[in-house]
């Protein structure tokens, strides 16, 4: 019976670990460091079967709920790259054109980018008390430390390597969350794990849906708070509302819409 009601609940669920994690997490691993060498990242050479290792020794064999931010400390030092100066960009609420901005690693550096955040992007883990469960993982926020385990500390290791200006890429139409919540990662793992005096500056891009409401706009709401929290860490900040270049990508995709007529 309780075979038959995990089975049921993986398959409403649909989220036990991704199958074959091994094998995704080798090829991504050695693939990243081989064939897609992205320019603004630097690191020697990691051993990829050792940071499985370190990896699967992090949750493997325990609770689903059961992993802290400490255990998988030893992965993260070991996966620590370097980010080319100005090169840094967050997001919150705007993982679409973040990326696409950022066009993987060329334009800029996003956590996915990094070695870390690309070996595991899109993929679900956890472990039983066999080892790892194949069959269902409980969502993250069943789990109050281990929910953010992973996540909070790679987004913390980003954030401490960055260095110069760093970019923060936020969405002011947001329905039901301000552009700048003080419950996202950024607020709570990023911000406060930039190093002062190498990082100087925070410049805010402020993202508006197209054909959807201006919520929030850099010199109202939630953007006053965060400028506010970026002066009390001792950084500058900038702020810019649908900057050109943004724009223009989201025009890519909407070439019909009001702000995508030019005006000649
Ligand atoms: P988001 P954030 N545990 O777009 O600043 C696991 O709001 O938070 O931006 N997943 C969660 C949790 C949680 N506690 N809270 C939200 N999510 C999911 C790392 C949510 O469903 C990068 F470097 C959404 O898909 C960015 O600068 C995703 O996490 C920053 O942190 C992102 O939430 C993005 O995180």
């Amino acid at each position: 019976h309780i075979v038959i009601q995990l089975a049921l609940i993986a398959l409403v669920a649909g989220s036990g670990t991704t199958p074959h994690i091994r094998e995704i997490f080798l090829g991504r691993c050695w693939a990243y460091q081989e064939v897609i060498k992205p320019q603004h990242l630097h690191s020697d050479v990691k051993n990829c079967e050792l940071l499985w290792d370190m990896f699967v020794t992090a949750f493997s064999n325990k609770g689903p709920c059961d992993v802290t931010s400490q255990e998988y400390a030893p992965f993260m030092s070991q996966a620590s790259q370097e980010i080319a100066r100005n090169k840094a960009m967050f997001w919150s609420g705007t993982y679409q054109i973040a990326h696409q901005f950022a066009e993987n690693g060329k334009r800029f550096v996003t956590l996915e980018d990094t070695l870390i955040g690309y070996i595991v992007n899109s993929v679900t883990w956890c472990g039983d008390n066999a080892g790892i469960n194949y069959m269902y993982c409980p969502p993250w926020y069943e789990c109050a430390e281990a929910g953010t385990a992973f996540w909070g500390s790679a987004s913390s290791e980003f954030a401490s390597s960055a260095r110069g200006n760093i970019t923060i890429v936020l969405d002011g139409s947001r329905d039901g969350k301000p552009a700048y919540s003080k419950d996202s990662y950024f607020a709570k793992f990023e911000l406060p794990a930039l190093r002062l005096p190498d990082v100087t500056r925070v410049n805010i891009l402020l993202v508006h849906d197209i054909d959807k409401p201006r919520r929030e706009m850099c010199d109202n709401g939630s953007l006053l708070s965060l400028q506010d929290d970026i002066a009390a860490r001792g950084l500058k900040s900038t702020c810019v509302d649908d900057p050109d270049t943004v724009i223009h990508l989201m025009c890519v995709d909407d070439p019909e819409s009001r702000e995508c007529q030019l005006v000649h």
